[in-house]
């Protein structure tokens, strides 16, 4: 992408508002706009990070076994009236009444839609186990929408449904959901901890928040510091049998503030002791017969006798992400992006656009670095505001392109996470950013 013709609208003045540092770095780097209030458009340079959080998301969902379907924004309230949801949800829904005069909603989550689908269709336990998922976005009029995407109005979810014939089953498919989270989050540089969590509207007593530790957390948690220790489970497990991944974790102390044993946590040796403030990044829940039995979701078991499903439900804050993702890896200039979720794989900066042998090399990169996914800052500014916008939106790579180098033979790469610099000949520059794809 040529910097003269994208759109990459930097801010320097940024609404006061703005209080923590994801949603100011948001702003500044021309990632999203507030339409109103929690609600935002998302900028071509958020899009992408966005776009590739997602991916990373539903590759481990997939990978897990869940199938990915989509399910509408909007929602009819007479689901809801059958799971007896409508009323208790409370002031959160967002209620609308169509043309005809018909009841509607702004789905908050999907468990009545999905428990729907799953009751037209599914009448043998023979065809269970199923897990199906979708990533769209959600309404909840929170009272207090804040800190950008982190809690917004309307943001992305991933949002997974189980369907299993016994809770024996149904367990599985929680541990399922447990260890590809751990994975997911891996994944995009972050360090997540899974924590007991209260149930809150969507039900049922067992659920594991994941929780990203960070100071501008809106939760107050818990944890044993070997949690912290405790590296992801990666792709090559047992995914029929994955009870002894769950129980090393889950045998740890870890809750969430609404959780939280105070007795019980202090009895773990001081030093141990993480009392922090922490992200919700997902939030996993096992609820039973919860919707099934009001909505009458049955199969028909190995006697041929039929029993409602246990269900389970797996949130991701997919537009949360990138708000966390941030706070956990950002310095004084800007954003630096994990590799995985980069908007860019590399930035290629023109010192002096116009100097034939500049001119020349900085293309001659661009051309060779496709596969990388390069901006190219090709425009005629200083190059210190050059500088300092790389910095801001915290692409890893940056190769630096200027007359003076040339006459050396030289071009610079830059690291943005570490800041270090090597001068390089152009063909041993592109040689060893290629190798990084
Ligand atoms: C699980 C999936 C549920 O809604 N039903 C379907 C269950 N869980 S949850 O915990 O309420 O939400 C799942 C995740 O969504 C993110 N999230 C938000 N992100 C941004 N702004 C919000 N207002 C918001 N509310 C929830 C969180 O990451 C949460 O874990």
């Amino acid at each position: 992408m040529r910097l003269s013709r994208y759109f990459l609208p930097v801010m320097k003045d940024i609404p006061a508002e703005a209080q923590i540092v994801s949603h100011r770095l948001m702003l500044r780097a021309g990632m999203i706009r507030q339409v109103a209030a929690g609600i935002y458009s998302w900028l071509p340079l958020g899009l992408r990070v966005l776009k590739k959080i997602e991916q990373i998301v539903r590759e481990e969902q997939n990978r897990s076994g869940a199938i990915e379907i989509l399910m509408p924004t909007m929602q009819p309230a007479e689901l809801w009236k059958e799971s007896k949801r409508y009323e208790a949800y409370g002031a959160e829904m967002l209620r609308i009444v169509d043309r005809h005069e018909r009841d509607m909603l702004f789905g908050p989550t999907a468990e009545e839609v999905v428990t729907d689908i799953f009751r037209a269709y599914v009448k043998s336990y023979r065809d269970l186990p199923l897990n199906l998922y979708n990533i769209q976005w959600k309404f909840r009029d929170e009272t207090r929408p804040r800190f950008g995407v982190m809690r917004g109005r309307e943001f992305l979810m991933k949002d997974a449904y189980s369907f299993d014939v016994d809770e024996p089953a149904a367990r599985k498919a929680y541990n399922r959901m447990f260890v590809a989270y751990l994975n997911t989050f891996a994944r995009l540089g972050l360090k997540s901890i899974p924590m007991r969590a209260d149930t809150g509207p969507i039900g049922g007593d067992l659920s594991h928040e994941f929780i990203v530790l960070a100071e501008t957390g809106e939760s107050q948690v818990y944890c044993d510091r070997a949690l912290l220790d405790m590296g992801a489970p990666g792709p090559d497990v047992d995914w029929d049998d994955l009870q002894a991944i769950v129980d090393e974790r889950t045998a740890l102390y870890a809750a969430t503030d609404e959780m939280h044993d105070a007795a019980a946590f202090e009895a773990l040796k001081e030093d141990q002791r993480v009392s922090a403030r922490g992200i919700e990044v997902g939030h996993i829940f096992y609820f039973g017969e919860k919707y099934s039995k009001p909505m009458n979701a049955v199969v028909a078991g190995p006697d041929g006798q039929s029993r409602p499903i246990h269900g389970g439900s797996y949130g991701i804050g997919v537009s949360r992400l990138a708000g966390a993702i941030i706070e956990a890896s950002h310095d004084d200039a800007g954003i630096v992006w994990p590799e995985p979720v980069a908007p860019f794989g590399v930035a290629i900066v023109n010192l002096k656009a116009g100097d034939s042998a500049t001119d020349a090399a900085a293309e001659k990169a661009y051309a060779a670095l496709g596969a990388l996914d390069p901006l190219y800052d090709d425009t005629d500014a200083r190059p210190g505001a050059k500088f300092s916008t790389m910095d801001l939106i915290g692409v890893p790579w940056q190769l630096i392109v200027g007359p003076k180098g040339l006459e050396k033979g030289v071009v610079e790469v830059k690291e943005r996470r570490t800041g270090a610099k090597e001068e390089l000949s152009l063909d041993a520059a592109i040689k060893k950013l290629s190798a990084k794809k």
